[in-house]
């Protein structure tokens, strides 16, 4: 096991990195900008570095004040997080290059997925299902758009193969409108990725959000660690997120997870990686893979009773995983409701000062956040403060829980996104589950005020 890693990031994962290190033994240094030094876990660390200003280009994306402070410390691994340098290649080729241990996949895996075409044809490849497109980037010739199309059907969306998260899509309805998308959304890409390819997929109308967690070893071990539904979401933002997903046949989620660690072996696949899938009529269709720890990664935890931030370190490591497939069984029900700073119906951030700051309890409630009593949100970053999760024997159970912890919630001085999260629990069509990707922007829609 490593003696000591440094933690590139900051809020609440990196407080759920640095735990994760206090259990294994591991020394944590942490690193901050000039924003967080008044930060709990900067405050709770034994190391800390300052690493730059404010501005996360000058801090938590700078590689060089990051790989040099993993040198001041003789740090042996880095962890990366989620979000920031968490899925880029070239940062994790550059922590290896250094002689570092990087906490995640190989740099290789990490741009095979960060290109959408390559990872679709990986996947395809792989026996994973996708959905129906064009087998790989498009070509220039607008004849051979058109048919290509016109075999997948209308409507059709056109993605960015450098895009992912909701960035570089355009939806295409009718062949009129067909060959002027592709190129407006070329233009975009080649502005915004430096990568003008772009793939053609059926557009599916209502589908739902739904992704496998899987974890590998160096040693060709992977298992999946069930499913989360994460079609609750505006802006491509997700705002909470359950586990299991209701109503899918849980046969089909096994054979789509068998797919996922199938796919995970034959392209030496390692570290905790999420597969994302639509979900429409009883079908699954992969589109993205992420390579990193998700925001949602405690409702895993919560089912399964695996803590996947402590495996991530372990199998960098170079530990093999310490359960096997049939060890790996979903209990109960989790829900994570993630806090916003921000207005909770105009979604304008609310950063400043918290006068008070009281976290729920009980049983099955648990709290990830890096927030206390008088902290200062800083204005330069996400506006998520923390995630409160719960855990059920069932889902009604996990709902009714949900509802107390958000009810005990206190934060004064700011605002969240709590009213919402408490006006969500109690509505009739999330209660019965399975809304899809659409449901929250109608909601907010027919509930304007
Ligand atoms: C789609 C789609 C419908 N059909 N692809 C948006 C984020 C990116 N990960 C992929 N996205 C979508 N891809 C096809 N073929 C609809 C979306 C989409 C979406 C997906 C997941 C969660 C929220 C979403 C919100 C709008 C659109």
């Amino acid at each position: 096991m490593f003696k000591k890693i440094l933690v590139a990031n900051r809020g609440e994962i990196a407080l759920r990195i640095q735990r994760a290190c206090r259990e294994l033994g591991v020394k944590a240094v942490m690193v901050y900008s000039e924003a967080d030094r008044d930060a709990k876990y900067v405050k709770l660390a034994e190391e800390a570095v300052c690493i730059g200003p404010a501005p996360s280009g000058q801090s938590y994306l700078n590689m060089p004040a990051i790989i040099s402070a993993a040198e001041v410390t003789d740090a042996e691994a880095i962890h990366p997080g989620y979000g920031f340098l968490s899925e880029n290649a070239d940062f994790a080729e550059r922590v290896e290059k250094s002689g570092f241990q990087f906490i995640g996949p190989t740099p290789e895996s990490i741009r095979i997925m960060g290109d959408k075409v390559s990872a679709k044809q990986a996947m395809i490849r792989a026996g994973v299902p996708c959905v129906p497109g064009s087998e790989g980037e498009l070509p220039d010739d607008p004849v051979l758009i058109r048919r290509i199309a016109k075999a997948i059907g209308y409507p059709v969306i056109i993605k960015a193969a450098g895009g992912g998260g909701g960035r570089g899509m355009r939806v295409v309805h009718t062949e009129a409108a067909l060959v002027n998308a592709v190129a407006m959304t070329k233009a975009e890409a080649g502005a915004a990725f430096n990568n003008p390819a772009v793939y053609m997929e059926k557009f599916l109308q209502n589908p739902r959000h739904i992704e496998i967690q899987i974890i590998a070893d160096k040693h060709k071990n992977a298992v999946y660690l069930g499913e989360r539904d994460c079609s609750m979401q505006r802006r491509h933002q997700k705002i909470l997120e359950e586990s299991p997903a209701p109503g899918i046949n849980r046969k089909l989620i096994e054979r789509i997870g068998e797919r996922c660690v199938a796919a995970c072996k034959k392209i030496g696949y390692r570290g905790a990686g999420t597969f994302e899938f639509l979900y429409e009529d009883g079908e699954f269709y992969f589109i993205e893979m992420n390579t990193r720890v998700q925001v949602e990664h405690p409702v895993t935890e919560m089912v399964t009773g695996i803590d996947i931030v402590r495996t991530q370190i372990m199998v960098a490591a170079g530990e093999k995983l310490p359960f096997t497939q049939r060890q790996i069984a979903v209990h109960g029900h989790a829900i994570e409701c993630r806090v916003n700073a921000e207005d909770p119906y105009k979604f304008t951030p609310s950063p400043g000062r918290v006068t008070m700051w009281h976290a729920p309890g009980g049983p099955g409630v648990r709290v990830d956040s890096h927030v206390y009593t008088n902290y200062f949100v800083p204005p330069n970053y996400d506006s998520m403060i923390g995630k409160i999760i719960v855990h059920g024997d069932t889902r009604e159970q996990a709902l009714a829980r949900m509802c107390t912890a958000l009810a005990e919630t206190v934060v004064e001085g700011i605002n969240t996104n709590i009213p919402l999260h408490r006006e969500l629990m109690v509505d009739a069509k999330f209660m019965a589950g399975g809304t899809n990707i659409h449901y929250l922007e109608h909601w907010l829609e027919q509930h304007k005020r």
